[in-house]
């Protein structure tokens, strides 16, 4: 029997998790491409083109359903182009999400007042009437009173219905607390990339790639794009590409690189920032990319602040021809390197390399773990493989050429410093030019948003409870999910100018999800909670009404998806059947609310707001259901009636070279005249100075400016690779950390899917240690031992293994389930994120997650 690969592919994903139970793909594949073609023609059955969400990779799906009853998940061939070739098993495995018998079937009501994450709520079956009433009455005396008071949160939810709804939904209401998961996700890069370059969302450009050097990005096992760099990876493997792997564990993406580097939890910055030494002590620097597209050449004042020129407002460079400081016009040269002038300012890149001087890999070697000849090693190599000053053709027009990048997702973003960590991975992009070159890092929509190159305003008091743009977090544009919680457990320490009485939760296990998560009960304990979600979640348990929902393979949407560097695409998700007949889907259950409180005008105006409508508009004056809805979304977006999606599920289109390599950093920084990529981010010493000034006006106290000032530095420094715990946590002595298996997604209803429980070990975690700790512990295989840090612990069985670094141990997340709500066998394995320190990362927002230190013992 020979298979291609790409019919390979098409048939394994959905079954990919049988395999794992001893089938070889092959002849799964081979037995999944047969019975699509048999039972093709059979009546009764039919094929859907639809969209995954059950994660946040948005694969195309293709489904069968039989008689009213979904059978089996392929992946869609036809999207194979544009995105995903195969499923995960998640996604094969979807629908006993849909049909798992601990759903929420009605809405239900808590008998006992007392809220804890132990407490049994005593649910009591309610009818939809009484709890939409219930809410509706609520909602009116808050929106009466001070429509602030209402606190809506989601996660998954953005996804499911898209974000623009519920943003809509709150701003008709009142409240501008509309609170999104991103920061106990990857709000630090995003971020990172705003400062940097005016927008977030990048992808290597694998097609061309040569030398990957991957920080922990886990695009085997999770990952955002993971169905697309999956098959990109491989094939650029296939083709030449050398992986790198930089992460404290070894991850799947790890086991396929050519070379493993076990760095320490939390500490890249400083490899990051002594290879930028390297580069520039070896040379190994793209000086005309540096000089025409990055500030590097604007001259700084002592006190940090970009010199300005008085009669334009335009940085000043160095003019190497008339040795002057000047805006950089045409003819002007710009000097890189040096200090110039009367008031002797630097460049910006002279204060980098200045700010260096200590980085060595010998001073990295000590932080991170990693031997100073392997730092150095892989800085020349990279440098080397930038192939610095060369270009290349493609379509008749000649490109920038530098195949090497650097990749990650959580893996430097997921902590304290998180956005100076990923800072210092742009900065090494820049010194080589390798940003939007062909082989490079593809940036998504550069420059798209000019505010994220200004100094951030700084708000106090601070109009929203998750303290986003406040003084707290100048730069957190991605909300601050966790932080709710704390202010709500004392409003007036952060000058909030009111008490929020009332949240609702719509799919997010917030307080099974973030760090220090005991503190997130505490702060819901405080208001009245509505849930929606699928399953009774840790979550769900302090809530007072739980509505439920309709899963994705249950109800309309139009889809988020995913862009590559080639294409992107429309997509729709739709209905293929409703197993326990529920009659309201979230989005219905937010109409329904705004009719009964009677702001559903407004609602309806803010939808075309949000979504940016155009062509087909949402009428203010017209009922909607989900699916009349999605129309309008589809057919504004793509011009064709939604009766194509039904038919196909998306509709895709290929980007030209143009749009790939010139529209971006190109077109945007290019030059003079035009706004610069920060090499050196000038906005963080305007956001302090302002923090810094209103800490003073207003005698806050519980800012720690030293802190700040460290923190906001407008380069990366050594401290940022020093997280709290690795400084204060004298007694500790093992970094504590944590990453995603592919059989469990986020916090809460993959738990309960038996098909993704059976497959080995995957019903529960463990801890990861390696041989030479087990060994200094005592403990063997499978033996229980306890972690315990400053703040919890938590107890679980060894897992023996050399694929961790030895001061290091590793638990995965969403295990360890403690809801009433869920079944026995949905509650193993460990719940390691309320023993997680947090210190989020100030300028962003985000959760830390990988800082922690701990002691391990013998249970
Ligand atoms: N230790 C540790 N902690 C982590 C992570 C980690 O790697 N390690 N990862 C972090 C990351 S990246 C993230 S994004 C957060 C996510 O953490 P959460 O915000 O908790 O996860 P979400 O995916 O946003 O929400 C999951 C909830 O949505 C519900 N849900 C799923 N489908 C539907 C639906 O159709 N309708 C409704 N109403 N509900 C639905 C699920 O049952 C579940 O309760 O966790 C973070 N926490
Ligand atoms: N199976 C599965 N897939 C998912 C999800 C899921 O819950 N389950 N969730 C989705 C979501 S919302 C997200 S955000 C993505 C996240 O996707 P990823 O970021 O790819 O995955 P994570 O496991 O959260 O963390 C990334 C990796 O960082 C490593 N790491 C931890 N600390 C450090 C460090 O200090 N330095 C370095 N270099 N590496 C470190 C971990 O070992 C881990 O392999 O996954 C998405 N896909
Ligand atoms: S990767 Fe995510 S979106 Fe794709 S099939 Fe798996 S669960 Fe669905
Ligand atoms: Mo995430």
């Amino acid at each position: 029997m020979s298979l291609n690969r790409r019919s390979f592919l098409k048939g394994s994903g959905a079954l990919a998790g049988a395999a794992c139970v001893g089938v070889p793909l092959p002849v799964i594949a081979a037995a999944a491409s047969a019975a699509t073609e048999k039972t093709a023609a059979d009546g009764g059955v039919k094929y859907v083109n639809t969209t995954c969400v059950h994660c946040v990779n948005f694969c195309g799906q293709r489904i069968k359903v039989e008689d009213g009853v979904i059978r089996v998940v392929y992946p869609n061939p036809d999207i194979a182009e544009y995105y995903n070739h195969g499923i995960c098993p998640k996604g094969g495995a979807g629908p006993f999400n849909t049909y798992n018998p601990y759903r929420i079937k009605a809405p239900l009501r808590r008998t006992n007042p007392k809220k804890g994450p132990h407490e049994d709520p005593g649910w009591k079956e309610i009818s939809w009437d009484e709890a939409l009433t219930e809410i509706a009455d609520k909602l009116k005396t808050i929106k009466a009173d001070d429509p602030r008071k209402l606190v809506w949160h989601h996660g998954h939810g953005k996804y499911l219905i898209g974000d623009q709804f519920p943003k809509a939904w709150c701003a008709a209401f009142g409240t501008p607390n509309v609170v999104h998961r991103t920061t106990t996700c990857e709000a630090a890069r995003h971020v990172a990339d705003e400062l940097t370059w005016g927008y977030h969302g990048f992808l290597p450009d694998l097609e061309h790639t040569n030398l990957l050097l991957n920080f922990g990005a886990s695009f085997y096992e999770a990952e955002q794009w993971a169905r697309w760099l999956d098959h990109a990876s491989i094939d650029a493997m296939a083709r030449g590409m050398k992986m790198v792997s930089i992460e404290p564990r070894l991850s799947q993406t790890g086991a396929k690189a050519a070379q493993w580097i076990p760095i320490r939890p939390g500490t890249d910055a400083a490899m990051l920032l002594a290879m930028a030494k390297v580069l520039n002590d070896e040379g190994l620097i793209d000086e005309e990319f540096l000089q025409t597209y990055t500030n590097a050449p604007q001259l700084v004042a002592s006190d940090g602040h970009i010199l300005t020129d008085d009669a334009s407002g335009e940085p000043l460079v160095w003019d190497t021809v008339t040795s002057k400081a000047t805006p950089l016009v045409d003819g002007v040269v710009p000097a890189l390197k040096g200090t110039y002038g009367k008031s002797q300012a630097r460049t910006a890149y002279q204060v980098l390399i200045d700010s260096l001087a200590e980085a060595t890999p010998e001073h990295a070697e000590q932080l991170t773990g990693v031997s100073a000849a392997a730092i150095r090693d892989l800085a020349i190599e990279f440098g080397r493989a930038a192939m610095i000053g060369s270009t290349t053709v493609i379509d008749g027009h000649k490109i920038r050429y530098r195949p090497v990048a650097i990749h990650t997702f959580r893996g430097l973003a997921a902590k304290e410093f998180g956005v100076q960590n990923w800072r210092a991975g742009q900065i090494v992009m820049m010194l080589v030019g390798a940003q939007d070159a062909v082989g490079g890092l593809g940036l998504h929509h550069v420059y798209n948003k000019p505010a994220y190159f200004e100094a951030a305003k700084c708000e106090y008091p601070p109009n929203r409870v998750d303290l986003q743009e406040s003084v707290y977090f100048p730069h957190a544009t991605h909300n601050v999910c966790q932080q709710v919680a704390y202010t709500l457990l004392d409003p007036k320490a952060f000058g909030l100018p009111y008490v929020p009485e009332m949240q609702i939760f719509y799919a997010t296990n917030r307080a099974f999800s973030t760090a220090d998560a005991l503190k997130q009960f505490e702060g819901y304990a405080k208001t009245y909670n509505v849930v929606i979600d699928l399953v009774l979640t840790e979550t769900a348990s302090m809530a007072d009404i739980v509505l439920p929902d309709l899963s994705y393979l249950e109800s309309w949407h139009f889809a988020p998806t995913r862009w590559t560097p080639n294409s992107g695409h429309k997509a729709i998700r739709q209905p293929l059947v409703n197993a326990y007949n529920i009659p309201l889907d979230a989005w219905g259950t937010m109409w329904e609310l705004a009719k009964r409180v009677g702001f559903q005008k407004e609602y309806v105006e803010g939808m075309n707001k949000q979504w940016k409508t155009k062509k087909v508009t949402f009428d203010p004056t017209k009922e909607y259901t989900p699916k009349e809805a999605v129309a309008v979304l589809w057919e504004d977006a793509t011009g064709t009636p939604l009766d194509y999606a039904i038919e196909h599920g998306f509709k895709g289109k290929h980007v030209d070279t143009e749009h790939r390599y010139l529209e971006g950093v190109e077109k945007q920084f290019k030059g003079p005249g035009k706004p610069k990529m920060k090499l050196y981010a000038d906005q963080l010493v305007g956001s302090y100075n302002t923090i810094a000034k209103t800490v003073k006006e207003h005698q806050i106290k519980n800012l720690d400016l030293a802190y700040y000032k460290t923190a906001l530095s407008p380069l990366p420094l050594k401290e940022h690779a020093i997280p709290t715990p690795h400084k204060n946590a004298e007694d500790y002595p093992i970094y504590l950390m944590t990453y995603k298996r592919m059989y469990r997604n986020q916090a809460g209803n993959t738990a309960l899917n038996p098909i993704l429980n059976a497959l080995g070990d995957s019903d529960s975690n463990f801890v990861l240690i390696n041989p030479v700790l087990a060994n200094e512990l005592g403990v063997g295989e499978g033996e229980e031992v306890r972690i315990e840090t400053r703040v919890g612990e938590a107890q679980g069985k060894a897992r023996i293994t050399e694929g961790i670094r030895p001061d290091v141990v590793a638990v995965s997340y969403s295990y360890g389930h403690f809801s009433p709500g869920f079944p026995d066998y949905a509650k193993k394995g460990i719940w390691i994120n309320q023993a997680l320190e947090l210190h989020p990362d100030v300028i962003s927002g985000m959760n830390s997650f990988n800082d922690t230190k701990c002691k391990v013992v013998k249970a």
